[in-house]
């Protein structure tokens, strides 16, 4: 197998990491808005209203709603063939239980989609990436309430018909197994617990409403328009086994428990064995109405599309349950302590084909670094190009000797963008370097960085040039 001509080269963004303008043109709050990042190691706090005297970069982020003429340019420069990107939730409906939606926002994705087309550079677009409505929150209990699938529904409704001829390829939620794996159900589903509630019992009704909400989106948007691809969307956590230990095989599968229980689910169109036997783990319980069965059965995805940056090592403990071991000592890790494993991302694509006989879509991989400007102005970031050129060759080898099918490689941050795990802005993925600094100094203005050159020649070549 090769790679044909119609293969996704692109990058990745989510919008509350990259449009700022917060507050701007009727743009209602959502729970990233409201949540500061752990920089420079603080931890990470949740704050419910804004607070006026503490900086949030991702306010402002790096202002793609302002710039996105100037960012898609130099996205076609690179050779682009896809995008992807988030539709802000709250931009549609601000506060997620209106009936009239915002039309400003509306008219800005018709303004970036319409700047897409004119390079031919295929939209990719996230209807939800850590981007609920913050009132959805306050006022409902975000997604442990049966009522967000009706909002949520009615938001993609709203968008599916409006650009029902400039996008094809949506994806559901980003890494919907967040909401589970890494015990982050805020961060993702924006659950904050209420005392003596059972957590548990939570983030599987929580899930539930969710994967219900996946699958009415998949039914309704197939109906809107036949030719759309609709994606599921999950955190890969290729995870290797500590010692050749049968204990810690078996630590590796049911540390992956939580990451098919979603994948299971949106992929087969019922809750498998897999997921069953995690409700008993987790030791919680949820109810399902009637017309769910039939929900998810029919409301599978077409493609699977991950994220893959580390892999994790596990091994059992004495109560047999699956710990993370520190450091696989055939990996370097990354500055921020990520492991990096190229051959990862190969067995990542086999296992997932393997297992859901789904096309593959690699929508976010990158490095996180700090870039440093030298004396010529220039930014000499071979530490990235070297990351991303030995992931590449990897997935290469998946497609052209496993005979895996992928769509497309979206490297994550294409451009300069807030982290979402730390907040900062000197986490930098990007082949556009952005002016701007943890303080929110610099003037934002873009600059290539030589990686840029080097992946406009990869796009070019097809993938013959690493
Ligand atoms: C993924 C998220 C992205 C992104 C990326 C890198 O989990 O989907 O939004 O930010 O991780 O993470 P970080 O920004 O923490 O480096």
């Amino acid at each position: 197998m090769n790679i044909n001509n119609d293969f996704f080269w692109g990058g990745a963004t989510a919008a509350h990491q990259y449009e700022g303008a917060y507050l701007e043109d009727g743009k209602g709050l959502n729970i990233a808005d409201v949540e500061r990042g752990s920089r420079h190691g603080v931890e990470r706090k949740i704050d419910n209203q804004i607070i006026e005297n503490v900086y949030y970069p991702s306010h402002e982020a790096v202002d793609f709603y302002h710039r996105y003429k100037e960012d898609i340019a130099l996205f076609a420069e690179m050779g682009f063939k896809a995008f992807r990107m988030s539709i802000s939730w709250a931009r549609i409906f601000p506060n997620g239980d209106e009936k009239i939606p915002n039309e400003s926002g509306l008219e800005f994705y018709d303004k970036v989609f319409d700047e897409l087309a004119k390079y031919n550079i295929e939209p990719i677009v996230t209807l939800s990436h850590y981007e609920t409505p913050m009132h959805l929150v306050q006022q409902y209990g975000s997604w442990r309430n049966r009522k967000l699938i009706d909002f949520f529904t009615y938001y993609c409704e709203t968008v599916f018909r409006r650009y029902k001829d400039k996008v094809r390829y949506w994806i559901t939620f980003n890494e919907i197994n967040e909401t589970m794996n890494k015990a982050k159900p805020y961060h993702q589903a924006g659950i904050i617990f209420k005392d003596n509630e059972n957590k548990a019992d939570v983030v599987l009704k929580a899930s539930h409403n969710m994967l219900v909400a996946n699958a009415t989106v998949v039914k309704l948007g197939h109906r809107i328009n036949p030719d759309f691809k609709i994606g599921c969307m999950i955190q890969y956590p290729m995870t290797y086994p500590a010692s050749s230990k049968p204990q810690d095989n078996l630590a590796k599968k049911l540390f992956m428990m939580p990451d098919y229980y979603y994948a299971d689910v949106m992929c087969k169109g019922y809750y498998t064995n897999t997921c069953t036997a995690q409700w008993e783990r987790m030791g919680g319980t949820f109810e399902q109405e009637d017309e769910d069965t039939l929900i998810l059965k029919e409301g599978t995805v077409d493609f699977i599309s991950f994220s893959y940056y580390f892999t994790t090592t596990v091994k059992l403990n004495e109560e047999q349950e699956p710990v993370v071991v520190k450091k696989n000592p055939y990996l370097e890790l990354t500055d921020w302590g990520w492991s990096v494993d190229p051959i990862g991302l190969r067995l990542s694509l086999n296992e997932l084909y393997d297992r859901y006989q789904l096309p593959l879509f690699i929508v976010e991989n990158g490095l996180g670094a700090i870039d440093e400007i030298d004396e010529n102005g220039e930014i000499q970031d071979d530490y990235r190009i070297n990351f991303l050129s030995s992931h590449i060759k990897e997935m290469i080898k998946a497609i052209k000797e496993d005979h895996v099918e992928v769509l497309g490689y979206l490297s994550w941050g294409c451009i300069d963008i807030v982290s979402v795990g730390t907040g900062e802005m000197r986490k930098r993925y990007g082949f556009i370097y952005v002016d701007k600094d943890d303080e929110g100094n610099g003037n934002l203005s873009r600059k290539p960085k030589k990686s840029f050159y080097w992946y406009k020649k990869v796009i070019e070549s097809n993938g013959r040039y690493l």
